[in-house]
């Protein structure tokens, strides 16, 4: 039996998840993951394990609505990953929350600032792990695709919204140690690995935590 931990890695469909896993793998040239040019190509939950990594990754869509799939089959997709964590949460040390940069202000303006009635699909997203207990990183990625300046308008407009919903969210560099409200965000690239030796760090640190 495969007693490794595992790292949760969800979000929407194309926001870079199965290229964040590559990033992760010793060995990415064994890892038959595809990266999509087709949205959704990540359907099945999987486990993905390698023996030299210390952890099993599982790359999960997440509550996400692609203009390509059916509304039916987004509806699927949520209740699959949904009744996934509820049964498998304890196996995870540790959960990405992958983001789109150039989403953010689509979606804000779609859920929030012109109904303020529903409840941002990211922030619905972070509530639900939050509940089991997951320590959590969003992980605003593509940053390659923005200039600095919006870079900093996006990222400030994400943090502030969540603050509406209860949800703190802090730079990884300024995250006080232990505080379990805050939730640590970091922006990334898997295109030009920004960051990538940042998130290594925290991911082994969290497995060091489990092993004591
Ligand atoms: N510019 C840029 N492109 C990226 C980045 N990360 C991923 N991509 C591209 O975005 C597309 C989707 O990436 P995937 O890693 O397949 O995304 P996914 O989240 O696994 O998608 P699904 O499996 O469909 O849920 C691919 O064309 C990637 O090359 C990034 O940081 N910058
Ligand atoms: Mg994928």
């Amino acid at each position: 039996m495969n007693q490794k931990p595992s790292l949760l890695i969800i979000g929407n469909s194309n926001v870079g998840k199965t290229s964040i896993t590559r990033l992760l793998m010793p060995n990415p040239r064994k890892f038959k993951g595809k990266i999509g040019k087709t949205p959704g190509s990540t359907l099945l939950i999987k486990s993905i394990t390698q023996e030299n990594l210390p952890y099993n990754i599982v790359d999960l869509p997440g509550f996400g609505y692609v203009s390509q799939s059916s509304r039916r089959r987004a509806e699927h997709i949520k209740k699959q990953m949904v009744i996934h964590i509820e049964k498998h949460h304890t196996d995870y040390f540790f959960g990405l929350v992958v983001i789109n940069i150039l989403r953010i202000e689509d979606e804000l303006e779609k859920y929030f600032i012109q109904n303020k009635k529903t409840i941002p699909l990211s922030f619905e997203l972070v509530n639900f792990l939050k509940e089991f207990q997951i320590p959590l990183l969003i992980i605003i990625n593509k940053i390659d695709k923005v200039s600095n300046l919006d870079k900093i308008k996006n990222i400030k407009l994400f943090v502030e919204s969540a603050k509406e919903y209860g949800i703190s969210i802090v730079h990884l560099n300024k995250r006080e140690l232990n505080n379990k409200e805050e939730i640590p965000y970091l922006d990334f690239s898997a295109l030009k690995k920004t960051n990538l030796e940042k998130l290594k760090k925290i991911i082994q640190q969290l497995l060091n935590q489990i092993k004591r």
